[in-house]
């Protein structure tokens, strides 16, 4: 079986190479990824010594050359994590996310058809879904949801799932989709509200929480999202979509508390900031779909996850140390000065 894992550098994406390579010996897993700021090969070096891995610098909006990759390749799956994936900088900078997001998608789809891939599948978000007010917490996000985008990020990622399954019904594509919670754990890029937390608390930084932090995120440890996909690629239904979320929302400001007393650092740093533009108020996911028919069940909660990735943190300095000390000072000011 060969698998072409997109974004394979990345947070999810790296954590989905290693669960693969480690659970199918036999696989090969070939990584695609064109390192852009969020992408990482250190991340990848203990891959490396892997025979069954591969690593190609390739931008997924590149017909050209995704073409010659699946003629090389010949690939069986084909994982699509690529995209730019935050939505601050979706906020900033929309066209980019146009680029990678939906046109990458439909080339890989285009080179999917051509070269014959029994499965691809679209790792999509449950942003797709707009939010849900926090007075109402029966409601959750069932597939059969409407879509409802509130950011440039979450309306790139719905546009490339209509894409799927319009590739599905008029080309008989053979695709998947699963929308997923917000992940955390190990390998997560700094910019996003649980790293940079930890990252700043652990420099003794304010932690800037975005304007009332009573804004709730369904949050799944990664390796149970690697899980799903993993089941839903090797026995999901043709043409369907998946939710995938454990039923564990939580409001930032608790996570962002939970951080500080964990690292036993003072609730002082916190500091409020102005709003997101367009911030969504509530993600739940209801996940019964993936429970009834693949069985898929998160093994991890929330309290030793959490732990989990702070130990992770806190063991993998040089890791980040690398990642804040370089363009992302840029970025950190841009975003945060002023605020
Ligand atoms: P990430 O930003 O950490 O990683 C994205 C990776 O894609 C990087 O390695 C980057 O170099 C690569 N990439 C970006 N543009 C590319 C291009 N044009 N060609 C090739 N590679 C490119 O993102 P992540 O958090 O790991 O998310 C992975 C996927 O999962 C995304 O599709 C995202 O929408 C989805 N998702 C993420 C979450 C979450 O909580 N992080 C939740 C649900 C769904
Ligand atoms: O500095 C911050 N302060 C803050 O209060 C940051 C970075 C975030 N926040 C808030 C905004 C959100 O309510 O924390 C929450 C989580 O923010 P992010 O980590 O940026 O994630 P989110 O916007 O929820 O999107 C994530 O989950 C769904 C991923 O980035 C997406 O790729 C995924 O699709």
């Amino acid at each position: 079986m060969k698998i072409i894992v997109t974004g394979g550098a990345g947070f999810i994406g790296s954590n989905f190479v290693y669960h693969m390579l480690n659970k199918y010996p036999e696989y090969e897993i070939i990584c695609v990824d064109n390192l852009t700021y969020a992408g990482n090969l250190s991340t990848l070096q203990e891959a490396f010594k892997n025979e069954k891995f591969s690593f190609h610098k390739v931008d997924i909006a590149d017909r050209n050359a995704v073409f010659s990759l699946f003629e090389e390749v010949r690939p069986d799956i084909v994982v699509n994590f690529a995209a730019e994936s935050h939505v601050d900088r979706s906020i900033e900078n929309p066209s980019i996310f146009v680029d990678t997001n939906i046109s990458g998608t439909v080339v890989l789809m285009d080179a999917s058809i051509k070269y014959g891939v029994k499965r691809y599948h679209q790792v999509s978000t449950d942003e797709v879904y707009g939010d849900l007010p926090l007075d109402k917490p029966e409601l959750l996000f069932t597939e059969e949801t409407p879509v409802k985008t509130s950011s440039p990020y979450s309306s790139s990622k719905a546009s490339a799932d209509l894409f799927v399954h319009a590739y599905n019904r008029t080309y008989g594509l053979p695709i998947t989709i699963s929308r997923c919670s917000n992940n955390y754990g190990p390998n997560h890029f700094p910019e996003k509200l649980i790293p940079l937390m930890i990252i700043n608390a652990l420099n003794d930084k304010p932690l800037p929480v975005y304007g009332d932090g009573q804004n709730v995120r369904d949050w799944l440890y990664v390796e149970d999202h690697c899980e799903a996909i993993d089941l839903i690629i090797h026995d999901g239904k043709i043409g369907e979509v998946y939710n995938v979320g454990g039923h564990n929302e939580m409001a930032n400001i608790d996570i962002v508390k939970l951080i500080c007393k964990t690292l036993d650092k003072p609730e002082s740093l916190i500091t409020y900031v102005n709003d997101r533009k367009g911030h969504d108020r509530r993600y739940a996911i209801d996940p019964t779909k993936i429970h009834s028919e693949l069985g898929w069940l998160p093994k991890t909660n929330f309290e030793n996850g959490i732990q989990k990735t702070i130990q992770w943190y806190l063991d993998n300095r040089d890791w980040w140390e690398e990642i804040i000390s370089g363009d992302y000072q840029n970025y950190y000011k841009e975003m945060y000065s002023n605020r």
